[in-house]
Parts: structure tokens; sequence; C-alpha cells
């Protein structure tokens, strides 16, 4: 799918495009090695680097972001730097996790999924965790008819979308509006890593798979079942009478348990997962990556991050009880340098390798070369590009 990518050289005329070329092949040299590459998993990170604080005076952001050949540990509170709360009908208050999260630069799809357990399920590029749609209660606990938190909790959270769990867990079940820029126009920022490793978009991709197309909302590929009585799953099966969830009404609407929802293969861009292979900003190459759903009117749409399982190979020490305080033994570095925007191809030099692909991209509507994300392919990136040329800091 990948493959239809075709150079649009079309805007650049004759000369400046030899003269340009010449300039790539003079400079092309070869990547530098590096035990621990540095990946968008390395440098999508709010990192912390002037003690900002957040809520209550607890430090903000992530504090350390640690790697390995293979792992990223990002260290933080928790906390972001944005104002959070009020949290009404919430007794819970916001508290220092003392996070250390592994987040694996190789993730691998996974054969047989894993379900998204309660609790965190990943983690915002802030530091701060986020949970899926379960809210931990079921009708009548008879942990068949789930409950979405997103109606049931939706009264305390605050107006990033957050709330506080007992312990003080402070995190989001849905798109954290707060967390970065968005705008309808623009390839989204990645927002967060799911325990997978696979990162995770706000709401807005590019139309195509392989990143032609210009932008579009990645639209989720579940919908909300047409019943009117909780008698069956959504997959068929017929419950007994004990089983039945309450009739849909006023006090249970449709979408009030995560079983109103059906997946309907290609209805969206999106897989049962809420994730897509295609290419990105970050990944010229493509990767799968999940999607925050929204609907046409901005309000957030199921599953709303991650799907109800996981797309890859759930990476052990975040999850469950006494997860998410991981201690490296794999002897990591610490990282202090740039995201590098303008390194597309991750090498972390800019160089006649990342203006070849600026060329190639010329005049597009913004693929990976789009490094100032307004949608073309223009000067202005090819200006950031030569501002940024050479080694990334
Ligand atoms: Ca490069
Ligand atoms: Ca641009």
């Amino acid at each position: 799918m990948l493959t239809t990518l075709q150079p649009r050289f079309n805007a650049v005329t004759t000369g400046n495009r030899i003269a340009l070329l010449a300039a790539a092949a003079a400079l092309a040299c070869a990547p530098a090695a590096f035990s621990q590459s540095v990946t968008p998993t390395v440098t999508a990170w709010t990192r912390n680097t002037g003690g900002q604080t957040g809520y209550n005076g607890i430090l903000a952001n992530v504090t350390l972001v640690r790697h390995s050949a293979g792992f990223v540990y990002p260290s933080s509170a928790g906390i972001p730097s944005y104002a959070i709360g009020p949290w009404p009908a919430n007794p819970n208050i916001p508290a220092n996790q003392n996070w250390v999260f592994r987040i694996t630069k190789t993730p691998v799809v996974a054969t047989t999924p894993t379900a998204t357990p309660l609790g965190v399920i990943g983690v915002l590029i802030n530091g701060v965790p986020f949970f899926n749609a379960l809210d931990a209660m079921s009708y009548n606990n008879l942990n068949i008819w789930h409950r979405n938190a997103m109606y049931w909790e939706a009264a305390s959270f605050d107006a990033c979308k957050g709330h506080p769990a007992p312990g003080g867990v402070y995190h989001p079940h849905q798109f954290p509006a707060c967390v970065a820029p968005t705008s309808a126009q623009q390839h989204s920022a990645i927002i967060g890593f799911a325990f997978d490793g696979f990162p995770i978009y706000g709401p807005y991709g590019y139309a195509n798979a392989d990143g032609t197309g210009g932008i579009a909302r990645m639209r989720t590929s579940y919908r909300t079942r047409a019943i009117t009585q909780r008698t069956t799953l959504p997959n068929g099966t017929q419950l007994q009478a004990s089983q039945y969830g309450p009739a849909v009404s006023a006090t249970y609407p449709l979408g009030s348990f995560v079983e109103d929802y059906e997946f309907v293969a290609g209805l969206g861009e999106l897989d049962a997962a809420n994730a897509r292979f295609c290419v990105t900003p970050e990944y010229p190459n493509g990767t799968w990556c999940y999607f925050s759903t929204i609907s046409a009117k901005g309000a957030t749409e199921y599953p709303y991050l991650v799907g109800p399982r996981y797309k890859g190979v759930l990476v052990t020490g975040n999850t469950g009880p006494g997860g998410g305080h991981v201690t490296p033994t794999d002897a990591p570095v610490t990282f202090t340098g740039s995201a590098c925007v303008a390194d597309i191809n991750r090498d972390r030099v800019v160089n006649g390798g990342d203006l070849a692909t600026l060329l190639t991209e010329w005049a597009g509507g913004g693929g990976a070369a789009d490094i100032d994300r307004d949608g073309d392919v223009t000067g202005g990136d090819l200006a950031l590009m030569l501002s940024a040329w050479g080694t990334c800091p």
C-alpha cells in the first residue's frame, strides 16, 4: 500500500531541482550507528527541562527520559503542566505517582490480541497515563454489561477530560485535547504511546494510508447497536434472562455500556483496536498506530483511544498491581536532545537524505516532509530544514 507515492516535482523549477539534487548528493552521508537509536519513541515526550510544576506544585510532564537499545523509560509524577480540575463529585486528589514506564522501540503486532486492562493502558507524551473506556463497574456486578466511563463518570471530568482515581492517579479515558494543539488542517501530533509500543495520535491523519490525499479525521469502525433491549451481546450471543442488561432508557441510554457498541469492519479507517497501518509525519515508511476518535462535531467517540484490545504485544511492567514502576536493567542512557523535526529519516542528522525526501514530496499534500505541518511541502519546510542542517542537538 506504500508503493503509490509518486515524485511531485512539478512546482520546482528545473534549475532549482538540479541544484538541490546536487546539494543532496554532495551532502548525503551514511547515518551514524547508535546502539541506542533515537526514535520518535524517544523524542516525542514533553520533557520538564525547567522545573515546571502543575497541580499542587507537583513536577509536571516527563521528568526523565532514558532509553536503551530496546526500550524507552519515561519518568513522571503523572501531572501535566496545564491546569487541571475541578472534579465534581469525585473525592480523589491527584498525587505524585513516581511513574517509570517501559515503552518498546520495536512494537510487534499480536497474533492473539491482549485485552486492554482496567487502570493504565498507555501514557501520554506529558507522562500522564490513560485508561480505556471502562470504569470497572458492571450492571448488577455480573461482569456482562460493562459501564462506559464516558457516560457514568463524565460529570467528574475536568475541561481537559481527566480526573483522579483512588490513589491519586490522574488520567483521561478519551482524547485529552489539552495535551497538544489540534487542527483539522494538519496531521495530528503523537499524543502518547500504548503499552504495546505503538504511538497514538490525535484525531487527524492522512486521508490515504500512503500519506496522500490531504488530511482527514480518522473514523472509528464501531457504532452503537440498533437495540432497545439488552438481551444479546455484540457477537450475537443470546443471554439468559438473568444476564440481561437494563432496557435502553433515559437512565441507561445507548452507549452507556460498552456492549452497546458493535465493530463493523470498514465502517471507518480504523480497525477493532482503533489502529491503522499508515504513513505519518514521524514514520515516513509507515507504522501501526492508534488515532483518538471523535465525531464530525468533535465529540469523542468509542473506543476513544485504544480499542478494547491492543494491536500489538503488550509489554510487561506497566499494567496490573505495582505496574508503572519499572527498574531498567538494560543500561539505558538519558536523552537530553531535541525532537529534531527536520530529521525526516530519523538518523539524528539533517542532511541530504532528508533533503531528498523533501524534494520527492515537494508541493505535495503534507507527507513526512511537511515539517511545519501546514498541509503542504514548500519553502517553509525547506527553510526549516536548512536552519536545522547538521547533527541534531
Ligand atoms: Ca536525517
Ligand atoms: Ca509545510
